[in-house]
Protein backbone atom coordinates (compact mmCIF):
# COMPACT_ATOMS: atom_id res chain seq x y z
CA UNK A 1 0.00 0.00 0.00
CA UNK A 2 1.51 3.74 -0.88
CA UNK A 3 1.61 6.20 1.85
CA UNK A 4 -0.94 8.02 0.13
CA UNK A 5 -3.26 5.11 0.49
CA UNK A 6 -2.47 4.24 3.65
CA UNK A 7 -3.09 7.98 4.63
CA UNK A 8 -6.47 7.87 3.57
CA UNK A 9 -7.54 4.00 4.52
CA UNK A 10 -10.32 3.89 6.67
CA UNK A 11 -9.54 3.65 10.45
CA UNK A 12 -13.16 3.23 11.83
CA UNK A 13 -15.48 1.05 9.74
CA UNK A 14 -19.34 1.96 10.33
CA UNK A 15 -21.78 -1.08 9.45
CA UNK A 16 -25.37 -1.25 9.87
CA UNK A 17 -27.75 -4.41 9.27
CA UNK A 18 -29.94 -1.85 6.54
CA UNK A 19 -29.85 1.21 4.35
CA UNK A 20 -33.26 2.39 7.18
CA UNK A 21 -30.48 2.38 9.88
CA UNK A 22 -28.61 5.41 8.45
CA UNK A 23 -30.82 7.83 9.82
CA UNK A 24 -29.48 6.58 13.31
CA UNK A 25 -25.98 5.48 11.73
CA UNK A 26 -24.97 8.80 9.84
CA UNK A 27 -24.84 10.90 13.28
CA UNK A 28 -21.54 8.67 13.77
CA UNK A 29 -20.50 9.30 10.47
CA UNK A 30 -21.08 12.82 11.05
CA UNK A 31 -18.73 13.18 14.21
CA UNK A 32 -16.18 10.72 12.30
CA UNK A 33 -16.31 13.84 9.53
CA UNK A 34 -16.26 16.26 12.14
CA UNK A 35 -12.70 15.09 13.35
CA UNK A 36 -11.11 14.17 10.28
CA UNK A 37 -11.45 10.50 10.97
CA UNK A 38 -11.05 8.15 7.92
CA UNK A 39 -13.48 5.71 7.56
CA UNK A 40 -16.00 3.90 5.59
CA UNK A 41 -20.04 3.57 5.82
CA UNK A 42 -21.81 0.26 4.76
CA UNK A 43 -24.68 -1.78 5.27
CA UNK A 44 -23.56 -5.41 6.06
CA UNK A 45 -26.78 -7.70 7.45
CA UNK A 46 -25.89 -10.32 9.91
CA UNK A 47 -28.89 -12.76 8.81
CA UNK A 48 -29.29 -11.26 5.54
CA UNK A 49 -25.49 -10.93 4.04
CA UNK A 50 -23.69 -13.53 6.97
CA UNK A 51 -20.80 -14.22 4.44
CA UNK A 52 -19.98 -10.63 3.87
CA UNK A 53 -20.26 -9.97 7.30
CA UNK A 54 -18.02 -12.74 8.11
CA UNK A 55 -15.35 -11.67 5.69
CA UNK A 56 -15.88 -8.17 6.90
CA UNK A 57 -14.90 -9.37 10.36
CA UNK A 58 -12.38 -11.16 9.35
CA UNK A 59 -10.04 -8.78 7.13
CA UNK A 60 -10.90 -5.61 9.59
CA UNK A 61 -7.45 -5.85 11.54
CA UNK A 62 -5.56 -6.58 8.23
CA UNK A 63 -7.10 -3.39 6.61
CA UNK A 64 -6.29 -1.26 9.21
CA UNK A 65 -9.54 -0.65 11.53
CA UNK A 66 -9.22 0.11 14.78
CA UNK A 67 -12.71 0.39 15.88
CA UNK A 68 -15.71 -0.79 14.17
CA UNK A 69 -19.43 0.92 14.88
CA UNK A 70 -22.28 -1.58 14.27
CA UNK A 71 -25.62 -0.27 14.22
CA UNK A 72 -28.39 -3.12 14.01
CA UNK A 73 -32.17 -3.07 15.20
CA UNK A 74 -35.00 -5.47 16.40
CA UNK A 75 -32.68 -9.08 17.35
CA UNK A 76 -29.53 -7.12 16.50
CA UNK A 77 -27.02 -9.97 16.27
CA UNK A 78 -25.21 -7.64 14.01
CA UNK A 79 -22.17 -6.41 16.89
CA UNK A 80 -22.28 -9.74 18.33
CA UNK A 81 -21.11 -11.80 15.56
CA UNK A 82 -18.76 -9.01 14.12
CA UNK A 83 -16.93 -9.14 17.68
CA UNK A 84 -17.28 -13.22 17.37
CA UNK A 85 -14.81 -13.11 14.15
CA UNK A 86 -12.48 -10.22 14.81
CA UNK A 87 -10.60 -8.60 17.55
CA UNK A 88 -11.28 -5.11 16.85
CA UNK A 89 -13.03 -3.39 18.93
CA UNK A 90 -16.69 -3.76 18.42
CA UNK A 91 -19.08 -0.12 19.32
CA UNK A 92 -22.89 -1.76 19.46
CA UNK A 93 -25.42 0.88 18.26
CA UNK A 94 -28.84 -0.05 19.34
CA UNK A 95 -31.52 1.64 16.17
CA UNK A 96 -35.10 1.76 16.93
CA UNK A 97 -37.21 -1.21 16.48
CA UNK A 98 -40.63 -0.66 14.77
CA UNK A 99 -42.69 -2.32 17.53
CA UNK A 100 -40.30 -1.95 20.72
CA UNK A 101 -38.83 1.10 20.00
CA UNK A 102 -35.23 -0.64 20.11
CA UNK A 103 -35.22 -1.80 23.92
CA UNK A 104 -34.77 -5.31 21.73
CA UNK A 105 -32.11 -4.01 20.07
CA UNK A 106 -30.25 -2.75 23.17
CA UNK A 107 -30.47 -5.71 25.15
CA UNK A 108 -29.91 -7.91 22.09
CA UNK A 109 -26.36 -6.21 21.87
CA UNK A 110 -25.40 -5.43 25.64
CA UNK A 111 -26.07 -8.74 27.08
CA UNK A 112 -23.35 -10.71 25.51
CA UNK A 113 -22.17 -13.49 27.26
CA UNK A 114 -18.59 -13.07 29.15
CA UNK A 115 -15.61 -13.42 27.05
CA UNK A 116 -16.38 -11.40 23.85
CA UNK A 117 -17.59 -8.15 24.41
CA UNK A 118 -19.79 -5.08 22.65
CA UNK A 119 -19.16 -1.90 23.86
CA UNK A 120 -22.79 -0.68 23.77
CA UNK A 121 -24.32 2.86 23.85
CA UNK A 122 -27.44 4.53 24.37
CA UNK A 123 -30.35 3.91 21.35
CA UNK A 124 -30.50 5.90 18.92
CA UNK A 125 -29.14 9.11 17.79
CA UNK A 126 -26.82 9.72 21.14
CA UNK A 127 -25.43 6.41 20.83
CA UNK A 128 -24.41 6.45 17.44
CA UNK A 129 -22.64 9.91 17.94
CA UNK A 130 -21.29 8.82 20.93
CA UNK A 131 -19.67 5.37 19.92
CA UNK A 132 -18.06 7.79 17.35
CA UNK A 133 -16.71 10.02 19.93
CA UNK A 134 -15.69 6.79 21.82
CA UNK A 135 -13.32 5.64 18.62
CA UNK A 136 -11.93 8.77 18.30
CA UNK A 137 -11.04 8.68 21.94
CA UNK A 138 -9.26 5.57 21.01
CA UNK A 139 -7.28 6.79 18.74
CA UNK A 140 -6.79 9.90 20.85
CA UNK A 141 -4.58 8.09 23.55
CA UNK A 142 -1.94 7.80 20.78
CA UNK A 143 -2.03 11.00 18.79
CA UNK A 144 -1.75 14.17 20.33
CA UNK A 145 -3.36 16.50 17.65
CA UNK A 146 -6.47 14.16 17.93
CA UNK A 147 -6.55 14.69 22.09
CA UNK A 148 -6.71 18.74 21.34
CA UNK A 149 -9.23 18.43 19.00
CA UNK A 150 -11.24 16.00 21.80
CA UNK A 151 -10.57 18.74 24.54
CA UNK A 152 -11.63 21.22 22.13
CA UNK A 153 -15.09 19.67 21.34
CA UNK A 154 -15.25 19.23 25.28
CA UNK A 155 -14.83 22.44 25.98
CA UNK A 156 -17.16 24.38 23.90
CA UNK A 157 -20.03 21.86 25.15
CA UNK A 158 -19.07 23.54 28.66
CA UNK A 159 -19.23 27.07 27.29
CA UNK A 160 -22.19 25.77 25.51
CA UNK A 161 -24.03 24.58 29.12
CA UNK A 162 -22.70 27.82 31.14
CA UNK A 163 -24.60 30.05 28.37
CA UNK A 164 -27.49 28.37 29.08
CA UNK A 165 -30.15 30.88 30.84
CA UNK A 166 -33.67 29.89 31.79
CA UNK A 167 -36.32 32.04 31.10
CA UNK A 168 -37.18 34.37 34.40
C1 LIG B 1 -32.18 -5.11 11.10
O1 LIG B 1 -33.55 -5.10 10.86
C2 LIG B 1 -31.68 -3.78 10.64
O2 LIG B 1 -30.58 -3.42 11.42
C3 LIG B 1 -32.83 -2.85 10.81
O3 LIG B 1 -32.72 -2.08 11.98
C4 LIG B 1 -34.01 -3.78 10.92
C5 LIG B 1 -35.05 -3.56 9.85
O4 LIG B 1 -34.45 -3.70 8.58
P1 LIG B 1 -35.24 -3.31 7.26
O5 LIG B 1 -36.46 -4.18 7.23
O6 LIG B 1 -35.60 -1.86 7.38
O7 LIG B 1 -34.30 -3.57 6.12
O8 LIG B 1 -31.57 -6.12 10.41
Amino acid sequence: MSQDAAKSAPRVGVVMGSSSDWEVMQHAVAVLKEFGIPHEAKVVSAHRMPDEMFAYAETARERGLVAIIAGAGGAAHLPGMLAAKTIVPVLGVPVPSKYLRGEDSLLSIVQMPKGVPVSTFAIGEAGAANAALTAVAMMAVSDAALAEQLMAFRARQTAAAQAMALPA
